[in-house]
């Protein structure tokens, strides 16, 4: 018996269901490679509702956002498509009350977990400043807000102040030292939101979870090809997009890599992607913009280290983990590329300036 058959059965598949099992690397997702009999490919997802406190709402932003990528699209493989269902649904509501989407397999494309090299990474850039720019003409009000305040950062240190004061697992005592190097940046961290609320900052169409592993690459030209998990399309911050995607990418380590020394913020990394991000976007990118996106890049990996060690405080009701300690090493690393990019902090400036 294959995992989800029930689930397999309520989409328009090709053939029969006969492979079913968990797939990729994301944190709040579960993914599912599922395999017919005329062995075709497709991704079968269950929507965290832990997450995504309305599931429907999140369906119909995908939906829209995939049919206008769609218009834009050069290549069948550039855009998600979504699979109805046999109803003819965009998703599925199973028997428990779970929410299901099925999306075509984007064929011969590869996905990298961390950064190989430059040309790599500054094709991702290219493929997330396209797809900002792709969704430069799309109507934001028809977009609703599928996790309210995500990149809120103040928000986000409310919340963390709150995990640290309830202490609810115990665990304060030992990680005093992330406690208080996240306390000590908590102004700097409003410092992009504090310029959107005076309007200084436009709010774009964005895709608010940057990061590498959510880019496909064409496994022939290794040419970035398709942007993924568009489950936070929603408005907001160029700095941001940009941001996380240094963040994840421009480490010489894997996000959860406990051995601190292995990582490593790479301003050549950084050079290249910034160069390719903002070809991309074009000419629509403002001074304030461009002179914040160091920022982005700062805030995005503070925010995500206190995200973590948020969860870790409250018992790890969040971030999918696999051992004991996980968002804690999650943290640790985003604190040492903050470090790292404090100290390159004027030459990230110029970077940003020089293309
Ligand atoms: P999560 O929200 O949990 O991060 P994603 O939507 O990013 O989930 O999917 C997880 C992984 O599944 C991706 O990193 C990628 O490897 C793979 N994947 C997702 N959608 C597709 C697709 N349409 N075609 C090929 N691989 C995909
Ligand atoms: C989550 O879904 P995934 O794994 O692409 C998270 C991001 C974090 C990221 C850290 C909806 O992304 O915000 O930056 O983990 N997504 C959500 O790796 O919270
Ligand atoms: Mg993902």
């Amino acid at each position: 018996m294959i995992a989800n058959m029930e689930q397999a059965k309520s989409f328009q598949l090709d053939g029969e269901p006969i492979y079913c099992d968990r797939y990729g690397n994301g944190h709040i997702n579960e993914t599912y490679l599922l395999v017919d009999s005329t062995a075709r490919e497709y991704i079968l997802q269950k929507i965290n509702k832990n997450v995504f406190k309305q599931p429907d709402k999140l369906m119909e932003n995908i939906a829209a956002v995939t049919g206008h990528l769609r218009k834009a699209a050069a290549s069948h493989r550039e855009t998600l498509r979504l699979i109805p269902t046999r109803e003819g649904q965009n998703w599925l509501v199973d028997g428990g009350g779970e929410y299901w989407r099925l999306y075509e397999f984007v064929t011969d494309s590869f996905c990298l977990e961390k950064t190989e090299n430059q040309a790599d990474f500054r094709e991702s850039a290219l493929t997330f400043g396209r797809f900002q720019r792709q969704l430069a003409d799309f109507p934001a009000d028809r977009l609703h807000e599928t996790i309210p305040r995500f990149h809120d950062t103040p928000n986000r240190y409310a919340a963390f102040k709150a995990a640290v004061s309830a202490d609810s697992h115990g665990r304060a005592k030992e990680v005093r030292a992330e406690i208080d190097f996240a306390l000590a940046r908590e102004e700097f961290g409003a410092a992009l939101m504090n310029l959107s609320g005076k309007g200084e900052l436009p709010l774009r169409v964005t895709h608010n979870d940057t990061k590498l592993n959510n880019v496909l690459f064409d496994r022939e030209s290794r040419r970035g090809l398709c942007v993924i998990d568009l489950d936070t399309v929603m408005p907001g911050l160029m700095a941001n997009d940009f941001g996380d995607s240094i963040r994840f990418g421009a480490s010489t380590a894997a996000e959860d890599e406990r051995d601190l020394s292995k990582v490593n913020f790479s301003l050549p990394l950084y050079t290249a992607y910034t160069e390719g991000f903002l070809e991309a976007c074009g000419e629509s990118v403002t001074d304030c913009e461009r002179a914040h996106l160091p920022h982005g890049a700062a805030i995005m990996t503070l925010e995500c280290g206190i995200r973590f060690l948020a969860d870790y405080l409250s018992g790890d009701v969040y971030f999918r983990t696999s051992r004991p300690g996980h968002n804690l090493d999650r943290c640790r690393t985003q604190f040492k590329l903050v470090a790292d990019m404090e100290k390159a902090w004027d030459e990230m400036r110029e970077i940003a300036q020089r293309f």
